[in-house]
């Protein structure tokens, strides 16, 4: 209910600000859709004078945040938001192209360098595997962040054999204990690539299909086997798992890497905070710029993720968030080199040539190795309702996530109805036209 509230609350606030837009010219607007803490918001500004700069057109962002994938997609699939970019998941965007809800980026910018070629040709190669069959997501998304899933652990609670498989979510010695990620898809996937292993090893799946399998009984699979662990779960987080980490509130966070490092680097020196990808393996995701076919500004939307990908604005984002931009340019790799480390790791996946063995930390970019063990979530297509409603009955919803967003939009819809009524009153009384 309190979700419900809060939900309601969320979407009548933004009603406030879409209606208000509305009486400004859109073309002077950029209406970004970020996920919560994925950017140096400095950067907002800078834009705005860049963009000035580089083709004398004004423009003010208006910026808005998300946490869970499916709420975002929900608000532009059902609400028509008119968000000009926005930064979904790999599989999202695969949903997003699937339900034809996005436009291709047109990266010709005139007398401005392009700076998207900065991406890494391993972020295009992740980008290639996303396709609707008609729609191919290299020409609708440009990559921004990536990492892992993964087990970040208090080492003073924790050993790192524990933290080393995805059976630690079961383990009585974390009653209470562990937070879990408020995201379907990376629970699933990490639980299945668990229960299946052997499956994997003796090379009867791979893993991304045992990842991507959103059978009945594989659901009926994970929804069993899920229950068990449940007195070990402290709570489902999107944002604050890093600080309670940081906190010591909680020992064990199945999480994404860029929170992981965010909250290494927030202990000082991390003497009692690691990172690991269990050795069953896990996915290796991308979120990507897009621009939804309701956006009405494109031309300020392109510019906005090709300044993204300016290598300087790539590592303030990456200094700021702790995630890994999916740039991939020298400077990057250089501002990335730390002497002081003991482990060399290959990196040529994603630098190329020259970076087989370097010095950088491997819980932002993981080693050749752990990625070979690693494979991507896709969209799962019709069985996404299915794949929602068993979410619902895990996290002990009254109502599903489905049916919060439908009762969300459906109050958005009333109160932007009233306002646009009162608002016509008020013009009529005051005899102006429109
Ligand atoms: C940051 C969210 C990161 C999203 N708060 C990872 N897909």
């Amino acid at each position: 209910m309190k979700k419900l509230f809060s939900t309601i609350v969320a979407v009548m606030a933004m009603c406030f600000v879409s209606v208000n837009a509305t009486a400004q010219d859109r073309s002077e607007i950029l209406k970004v859709y970020n996920w919560a803490d994925y950017i140096d918001e400095d950067l907002l500004e800078e834009f705005e004078e860049w963009y000035f700069q580089e083709t004398g057109k004004k423009v003010q962002v208006s910026y808005q945040l998300f946490d869970i994938n499916e709420v975002m997609l929900t608000k532009i699939e059902i609400g028509k938001e008119d968000y000009d970019v926005v930064c979904p998941s790999d599989y999202i965007i695969e949903r997003m192209l699937k339900k034809d809800l996005l436009l291709p980026i047109d990266r010709n910018f005139g007398s401005t360098p392009d700076y998207t070629q900065n991406i890494s040709p391993f972020i295009n190669g992740l980008l290639d595997e996303v396709t609707s069959g008609i729609r191919e997501g290299k020409n609708y998304a440009i990559g921004y962040m990536w990492g892992t899933t993964g087990i970040m652990y208090n080492t003073k609670y924790v050993t790192e054999e524990e933290a080393s498989s995805w059976g630690i979510l079961w383990n009585p010695k974390f009653r209470d204990k562990i937070l879990m990620k408020d995201a379907v898809h990376d629970v699933y996937c990490s639980v299945l690539l668990y229960l299946k292993q052997d499956v994997v090893k003796k090379g009867l799946m791979t893993r991304s299909q045992v990842m991507n399998d959103y059978s009945p009984e594989s659901i009926q699979m994970f929804l069993d086997t899920i229950a068990k662990a449940k007195d070990n779960f402290n709570g489902w987080e999107v944002d604050f798992g890093k600080e309670r980490m940081a906190q010591e509130k909680a020992w064990v966070n199945l999480t994404w890497s860029g929170d992981a490092m965010w909250a290494l680097e927030e202990i000082g020196d991390a003497t009692h905070l690691a990172y690991t990808v269990p050795k069953e393996g896990s996915n290796i995701w991308f979120d990507g710029w897009v621009i939804p076919k309701y956006a009405q500004n494109v031309e300020a939307a392109r510019y906005f993720i090709n300044f993204m990908c300016m290598p300087e604005n790539a590592m303030r984002n990456m200094d700021y968030i702790g995630y890994v931009s999916a740039v991939a340019t020298p400077e990057i790799l250089e501002s990335k080199i730390e002497e002081d480390l003991e482990e060399e790791i290959d990196l040529s996946y994603f630098f190329g040539e020259g970076a087989e063995s370097v010095k950088v930390n491997a819980v932002q970019y993981p080693d050749k190795k752990t990625i070979e063990n690693c494979a991507m979530m896709h969209d799962a297509g019709d069985r996404t309702e299915a794949l929602m409603d068993m979410w619902s009955q895990v996290k002990g919803d009254s109502l599903s996530t489905t049916s919060v967003i439908i009762i969300a939009i459906v109050v958005c819809g009333i109160v932007i109805y009233i306002l646009k009524k009162s608002s016509k009153k008020k013009t009529k009384k005051n005899g102006v036209r429109k």
